[in-house]
């Protein structure tokens, strides 16, 4: 696709940023090169998400140039802008928020270097500043979670559940879907009503923080369920519960997404009672576009994985579920 030459630049690169001083040369080999922007280390997810990542580049011989922006917009365009001027074959990056790319990805048209999304997507009028984006479908895990709740509505006889909901990162596509997934799949059912949403940013810390201001706001009686858009603030809010001798999965019910172990694990002690699926296991469905971008193919707009979910209504032994 590029020329050697542009390769070996990256090598260089890369043996720059590793930081490997008095070390010999390596090969340069003839490979791809992918720039990819990871948002940050915020849970387990992400950090699946990058070795999945890493995993595929290495299993599909191509070079990748990684950065990390942690949490960070300016670092993750900063990042992107590098990628351009090494001249990487492809970025590949997941976008924090969905806004305020346009200008960055204009310039990787410009310099004529495809954008293949991962995870979240971007919200945009031009269509032509990515080719393809892999990544959940957010809106269904969402519905998901809402239908989880209906059921569990009917097993229980409930006439009324006051849900506080946890959400992830403001402005992220997973927060924005996940949160209009289950109240599309809710708000047609008048014994179902959401008291309260707080930002968790997708953090542990953060969904302990949550936790702990929900209580003091509705007090222990006043929610029934817990709805929060990822495994880490989940098992922050159970930290609290716990402490405070609240039993979670029965006392208040706990609803959330991922499938990371300890998740799965509190799932199966009870402690939680619907775990919606997200796998982060994205690298390989990136790494097949790269390739098939480099030989001239066209790519899928949008690749969603299988996703399904996991709660207290299955038998979680057979066949054994088990988190990331
Ligand atoms: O659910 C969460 C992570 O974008 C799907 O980000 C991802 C979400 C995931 O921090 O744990």
């Amino acid at each position: 696709m590029r020329r050697k030459i542009l390769a070996a630049a990256a090598a260089l690169f890369l043996l720059c940023l590793g930081g490997c001083a008095g070390q010999p040369a390596p090969e340069v080999r003839d490979s791809l090169v992918v720039g990819f922007s990871q948002l940050g280390a915020e849970s387990s997810w992400r950090i699946a998400n990058t070795a999945s990542v890493e995993a595929a580049a290495k299993e599909y011989g191509f070079s990748l140039m990684m950065e990390n922006a942690n949490q960070k917009q300016e670092k993750q365009i900063d990042a992107i802008r590098s990628f351009i001027a090494y001249r990487v074959d492809v970025i590949v990056f997941s976008p924090i928020v969905e806004n305020g790319w346009e200008n960055v990805l204009k310039e990787a048209r410009q310099a004529g270097i495809p954008v293949i999304l991962v995870d979240r997507t971007i919200e945009t009028e031009d269509e032509s500043l990515f080719t393809g984006y892999v990544g959940a479908d957010f809106y269904a895990e969402g519905w998901r979670a809402g239908e989880y709740l209906l059921r569990k509505a009917d097993a229980l006889g409930a006439q009324q559940l006051r849900v506080a909901e946890i959400c992830g990162t403001a402005d992220s596509t997973p927060m924005r879907d996940r949160q209009r997934g289950f109240l599309d799949a809710v708000s047609g059912d008048s014994r179902i009503r959401i008291i309260d949403s707080v930002d968790g940013d997708f953090l542990r810390s953060r969904g302990e923080e949550c936790m702990t201001a929900l209580l003091e706001k509705h007090g222990p009686d006043g929610i029934d369920v817990v709805y929060s858009h990822n495994d880490s603030m989940t098992l922050g809010a159970l930290d609290v519960l716990e402490a405070r001798g609240i039993a979670p999965g029965k006392d208040i019910l706990m609803i959330t997404v991922d499938g990371e172990k300890e998740a799965v694990d509190a799932l199966k002690a009870g402690k939680i009672n619907c775990v919606v699926q997200c796998t982060p296991d994205l690298g390989r469905d990136v790494m097949e576009l790269v390739r098939a971008l480099s030989e001239g193919r066209e790519i899928p707009r949008v690749t969603h994985p299988d996703e399904g979910s996991f709660t207290d209504f299955d038998d979680l032994t057979d066949p054994a579920v088990e988190g990331f």
